[in-house]
């Protein structure tokens, strides 16, 4: 078991935060099971008093694009947004109110490597250069979990053309913010900080692959990835990387978060496939939040007719873990 010490600049929480928040909060973490969540997710939250004003909340609801629906009931709102896996807020499902404590204005992203255009750019130039849409996809984490969700954003495709990257960039690499002064989480140094995701650049230019700002006809909640994540449906959820700071053009496979840490159970590919197992779980099946029941897990996650060809001789590879 890890313990975080308190840094002397730290008050006690009862005396920064208003008191309904706190005493939630204190009924919250009463009802999380183990120290280490306790632990993991204490510290941080004062600064939800100052939440800051939010310049795109007009740009919700974004108009359906009706070719991107599902088959499945839609995960309650309330559900999705308390059940979240952020590990820069702690190691566990309930960071949501921890999550708050992420500045999300200002916010810039800087656009650097084999492009024709680096740029810095802040979030709302760029939501003013794109059009939003909203789509529903499935959702499948690795940890055998799903849900289906209307997310808000805009191709990924359009921000590459954004850029405009030179002929040899072969792949994209994304980072998250790195802030230990803010995301608890990050003050666990066992972690490789920060969250680093990458894709290649025909699975980035693929129709199915998101930038996300928004989810249920709103602009994106902290604990989701604001206020931009990744959205590739046909991989594991870890893929899906949240709060993007700088994305990368390069010609060098990057070495994401996960398979840093552990790179026998979590791959750079991580496509979605009932047929392997995880190392230590079955993938057959998976749990739908909410309802709680099982249904099969489909190839590529139900993508396979968008995404099988970016696949085609890349047979050698590890391409479902
Ligand atoms: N920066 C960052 N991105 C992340 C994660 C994370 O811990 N940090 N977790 C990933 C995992 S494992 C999942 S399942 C999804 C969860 O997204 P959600 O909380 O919006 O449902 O975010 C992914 N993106
Ligand atoms: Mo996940």
């Amino acid at each position: 078991m890890h313990i975080l010490r308190k840094r002397s600049w730290e008050i006690p929480e009862s005396q920064a935060t208003p008191e309904e928040v706190f005493l939630n909060r204190r009924s919250v973490l009463a009802g999380l099971a183990g120290a280490g969540a306790l632990v993991a997710g204490g510290v941080g939250l004062p600064r939800a008093a100052f939440a800051e004003a939010d310049p795109s909340a007009h740009l919700y609801p974004a108009k359906r694009n009706e070719a991107y629906t599902v088959d499945r009931e839609l995960t309650p709102e309330d559900v999705a947004s308390k059940f979240n896996n952020f590990y820069e807020f702690g190691s566990h499902k309930q960071i949501s109110r921890a999550a708050q404590a992420l500045q999300i204005r200002p916010w810039d992203i800087l656009i650097d490597g084999m492009v024709d255009n680096p740029q810095t750019i802040a979030i709302d130039d760029l939501l003013k250069k794109v059009t939003l849409e909203e789509r529903l996809y499935r959702f499948r984490c690795v940890e055998a979990w799903s849900m289906t969700v209307p997310w808000s954003g805009f191709p990924l495709a359009d921000l590459v053309k954004l850029a405009s990257p030179k002929a040899g960039a072969k792949y994209i690499r994304f980072e998250t913010f790195n802030d230990p002064d803010l995301a608890s989480g990050q003050r666990a140094n066992w972690y490789p900080w920060p969250y680093v995701e990458g894709v290649t650049m025909e699975e980035a230019t693929n129709e199915l692959a998101f930038m996300v700002t928004g989810v249920y006809g709103k602009s994106l909640p902290k604990q989701h990835g604001a206020p931009i994540r990744l959205m590739l449906p046909w991989k594991y959820g870890f893929k899906s990387i949240k709060s993007i700071v700088k994305m990368t053009f390069t010609d060098e496979r990057p070495v994401s978060f996960w398979e840093e840490i552990q790179g026998s159970e979590y791959g750079f590919w991580a496509n979605v496939n009932p047929e392997v197992p995880h190392r230590r779980w079955s993938q057959a099946r998976e749990t739908v939040l909410h309802t709680g029941e099982k249904v099969p897990t489909l190839l590529f996650n139900g993508y396979t007719e968008q995404v099988a060809h970016l696949y085609k001789g890349l047979e050698g590879e590890q391409l479902y873990m």
